[in-house]
């Protein structure tokens, strides 16, 4: 189980509260789709993927997008029950979506560049470190109920 501080769980809440959902939607489940190209298999039915802005500005990326980091956010309010709040959707992505659960560390990893990308220098290196943790945490919860 990963271990928070009370100071880390503060950090994280509190940074956490200052994400712009709107912007950060397109541009985390976008920048997976740009980075790590082979991940687009996934969103056949998203239309039109062609280039950096088309997957960015597409409206339902931001839509999945948004979909994926509110459920995130929700995983941000539960820190001590990783494995609980995310029981239901690893199950879904392995039996239903077959996402392969590596996937899962990849968007976490863009999460924490997302972040560093809009906060600057806010996110310190404490703050990356707690974020580590969460995205590290999600990404094994949501992997839990592989088989
Ligand atoms: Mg997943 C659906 C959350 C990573 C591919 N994902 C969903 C849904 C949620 C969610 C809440 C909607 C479930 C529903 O309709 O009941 N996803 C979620 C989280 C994370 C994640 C929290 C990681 C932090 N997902 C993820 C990754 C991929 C992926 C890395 C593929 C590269 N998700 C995926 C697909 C769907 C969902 C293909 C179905 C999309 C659709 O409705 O067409």
């Amino acid at each position: 189980m990963v271990h928070f501080t009370a100071e880390e769980k503060a950090a994280i809440a509190s940074l956490w509260a200052k994400v712009n959902v709107e912007v950060a939607r397109g541009e985390s489940l976008g920048r997976l789709l740009v980075v790590y190209p082979w991940t687009q298999r996934f969103f056949d039915n998203f239309g039109n993927l062609y280039s950096e802005s088309a997957i960015i500005g597409n409206p339902k990326v931001q839509a999945h997008g948004e979909k994926v980091l509110t459920s995130f956010g929700n995983a941000v309010k539960h820190m001590e029950d990783f494995k609980g709040t995310f029981a239901k959707l690893s199950e879904l992505h392995c039996d239903k979506l077959h996402v392969d659960p590596e996937n899962f560390r990849l968007l976490g990893n863009v999460l924490v560049v997302v972040l560093a990308h809009h906060f600057g220098k806010e996110f310190t290196p404490d703050l990356q470190a707690a974020y580590q943790k969460v995205v590290a945490g999600a990404a094994n919860a949501l992997a839990h109920k592989y088989h």
